[in-house]
This record gives structure tokens, C-alpha cells and sequence, in this order.
């Protein structure tokens, strides 16, 4: 039986890459005085990568740009990446990021038929309490019991090591849960954690590898805007609803 829906961050809840930390990573590097731009196909590209630190180490692995010299790489992209972070938070209050077709709907319904929630995600902690707050309202920070994000585990996605530590916060197994996903490394982290997994997947990820996940949707669906059905079983109306991941876990 469902207990819990799990739900990743960026990508599912809002499509917060290409308009949001992207456009902060480029003005986090220019106040760094980095000649750094990461247009969006280049961001698509550093994607593939999980957690901002992670994703500008990458960057410069893969591109050797310019960067200041320092025998402590490590802590001057903790720097470089705080300066992110706090831009993505102004971008946030600015409201103008919001959350995904049927987001909403969907927890209304869990919370009403008392379906737990958590969040598992890759983004900093910070960035979770600013978009639930910019699109849900303060007091929807505790309707989350768990908020699982960024370096409370050290491998991040696709490790299964956030969707493991969630599910022993909240005593439940695998079994018991639905995570809901937008790219192929969310998806290979819940199944590595053998957390059954359905995809609403975006203009970023549309291209991933999806193999082994329930469903593969355009997203939640809302009454006025019905969800395309890409792989699994089609939601009644094209709206996913508790219901329909109760079906999709019951196999
Ligand atoms: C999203 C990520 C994050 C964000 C940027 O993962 O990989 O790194 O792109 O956020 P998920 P930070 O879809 O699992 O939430 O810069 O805070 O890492
Ligand atoms: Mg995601």
C-alpha cells in the first residue's frame, strides 16, 4: 500500500534549471570576475552532472577555463557556489519561478488522504524552503516530513544514498513509497534504492533513459491541460492522482 510520495526537486515540483540556477550560476561568475557564460545548451550538457559544486568541478575538468589560482579548489567553488545559491534565492522571491502542471493538485490529495510526504533531492537545503515558500506558502515547509537535500548524503544522485537515508527517517520500505522523477538520474537513483519511480520529464531531460520506470508522463496533469502518457499506464482524465499511484505501486 502507498504511504509515501516522494518528490524530487528540481525539474518535477518547477522547472527551475534553465531560468533559475542557471541564470545564477552565470551571476555568481561574473561577480567572481569570470569570464564563465553557460548558455543552455552548454547547461543541458553539465546536467548530466548532480549538485551545483559538483557541476562547476566538471565544468572545469571538461572546458579548462580561466579560474583565479589556489591550492584550495574545493573551498573556492564552495565560495563561487554560495554566491550562486544566494542569487537563485533572490530569483525565487522574485515569484517567478512556478511549480509544474498538477504539482499542487497532487499534494492537496496526498495531504487530504493522508499520504506522507518528503522531498528528495540533490539541490542545496536552502533552495528546497525557498521555492515551497515562493509557490506554497510558508506553512508548506511542514507538510513535508522529511526534507532530504543536497550534502546531508555524500554521493548525490544517481547514488540511491538520498532516497535510502529518506526512507530510513521515515521507517518505510521501498516498497511502500512512490518517488516521482524528471531525469535519468533521478530515475536510476530511486531504482538503485529499489524505489518504484514515475517520470514527468522536460524539455532538459526528455532525450534520458527512462528504462525501469512505472511511468513516463509529460507531467501531473491538471483538469484544463490533461498529461500525455509516454510509457506505462495511462492516468484516468491525464491527471496522476493518488489513485493512479496506488495502481502504478499495486502493479
Ligand atoms: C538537481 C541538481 C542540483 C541543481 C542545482 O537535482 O542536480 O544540482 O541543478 O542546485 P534534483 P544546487 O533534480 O535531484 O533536485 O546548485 O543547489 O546543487
Ligand atoms: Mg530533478
Amino acid at each position: 500500500m502507498l504511504q509515501a510520495i516522494l518528490f524530487d526537486v528540481d525539474g518535477t515540483l518547477a522547472d527551475t534549471e534553465r531560468d533559475g540556477h542557471r541564470v545564477a550560476f552565470n551571476l555568481a561568475f561574473r561577480d567572481a570576475g569570470l569570464d564563465w557564460h553557460w548558455d543552455v545548451a552548454t547547461y543541458g550538457e553539465l546536467l548530466t552532472v548532480t549538485g551545483g559544486k559538483e557541476r562547476i568541478r566538471y565544468f572545469i575538468e571538461t572546458h579548462d577555463p580561466a579560474l583565479p589560482e589556489t591550492d584550495d579548489l574545493a573551498g573556492w567553488i564552495a565560495g563561487l557556489h554560495k554566491a550562486k545559491t544566494a542569487y537563485y534565492l533572490a530569483l525565487l522571491k522574485e515569484g517567478e519561478i512556478p511549480l509544474r502542471p498538477g504539482v499542487e493538485r497532487l499534494i492537496a490529495e496526498a495531504r487530504a488522504r493522508g499520504v506522507r510526504l518528503a522531498i528528495t533531492t540533490t539541490t542545496t537545503p536552502e533552495n528546497v524552503d525557498g521555492l515551497l515558500r515562493a509557490t506554497l506558502g510558508e506553512e508548506s515547509l511542514d507538510w513535508f516530513e522529511v526534507i532530504a537535500a543536497g550534502d546531508i548524503v555524500p554521493a548525490k544522485k544517481p547514488a540511491p544514498d538520498i532516497y535510502t537515508w529518506t526512507l530510513e527517517q521515515m521507517n518505510l520500505a521501498a516498497g511502500e513509497v512512490m518517488a516521482l522523477e524528471d531525469s535519468g538520474n533521478g530515475v536510476r537513483s530511486a531504482q538503485a534504492a529499489d524505489v518504484p519511480v514515475i517520470v514527468t520529464r522536460n524539455d532538459y531531460t526528455a532525450e534520458d533513459d527512462f528504462s525501469g520506470a512505472v511511468a513516463v508522463l509529460s507531467d501531473l496533469g491538471e483538469p484544463s491541460a490533461p498529461a500525455d502518457t509516454l510509457v506505462g499506464p495511462t492516468p484516468t482524465d491525464g491527471l496522476v492522482d493518488v489513485d493512479y499511484l496506488v495502481a502504478c505501486l499495486a502493479g
